[in-house]
């Protein structure tokens, strides 16, 4: 499994690229971002439309390319039975994920998850989205139990900055925070981190950018701004 905080140090970048969206073949275009971003980006989020066009074959044909550059994040949002998730975990993993999201409102998720070795879990606290009511009104609920799990972090939206710090504050120090919406959502980039973000986690304004580069040098530079680097 790769070290996902010793690539952000070696690249001095708290970036991870969402892939969802892709223009022409996708497998051509996952690739040429891929082969160009490295230096940039630590992490890769890989999203259900982006599996759905490339097929599960093309995406772990993408993660055994590039994973000794990258550390791969497995987008599905996972929220089933225990039974199911813990059988959905383990197939991520041994398709070369180092580590998968998972929506936490299921609950009942403990021993599902104490049994995950060698695969990190992150869990949705609250939504980037302003219509996301049901799940942010439980983001304390989300929270507490997240921080009981003893998973690897959570997913907290940049937009909505005083969750991220309140999650910063509320969990256990070892705990990642990992921040969508920065970008084509509205946050700023390096804004989650200064809330207490480990990693800003940003797609369609790079993915869909003519430059990719160009965008995804300005967001890291403007997360080194606040990391200091
Ligand atoms: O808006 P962007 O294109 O930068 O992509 C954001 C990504 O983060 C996207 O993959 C989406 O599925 C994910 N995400 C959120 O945007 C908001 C959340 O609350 C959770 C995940």
């Amino acid at each position: 499994m790769r070290d996902l905080l010793g690539l952000a140090e070696r690249k001095k970048s708290r970036l991870i690229l969402a892939l969802d969206f892709v223009s022409g073949d996708p497998a051509v275009f996952a690739d040429r971002l891929l082969a160009a971003l490295e230096p940039l980006v630590v992490g890769v989020k890989v999203g259900l439309p982006l599996a759905l066009r490339m097929g599960f074959r093309g995406v772990c044909e993408l993660v055994e390319r590039y994973g000794s550059g990258y550390y791969f994040l497995a987008d599905f949002k996972l929220a089933d039975i225990p039974d199911v998730v813990r059988e959905e975990l383990a197939l991520l993993s041994e398709a070369g994920f180092d580590g998968s999201i998972v929506h936490l409102f299921p609950m009942g998720l403990e021993e599902a998850l104490s049994g995950v070795r060698g695969h990190d879990v992150f869990g949705l606290v609250a939504m980037s989205h302003a219509g996301s009511r049901l799940l942010d009104e439980h983001f304390e609920d989300l929270l507490r139990y997240a921080s009981r799990l003893g998973i690897r972090g959570v997913v907290a939206p940049a937009t909505k900055p005083g969750l991220v710090a309140r999650a910063r504050a509320f969990l256990p120090e070892d705990y990642l925070i990992l921040s969508p919406g920065v970008g084509a959502q509205g946050a700023e980039p390096g804004s989650a981190l200064r809330h207490g973000a480990t990693f800003e986690i940003v797609g369609r304004s790079i993915t869909a950018s003519e430059d990719y580069y160009g965008a995804a040098e300005r967001v890291v530079e403007s997360q080194r701004r606040v990391i200091g680097e």
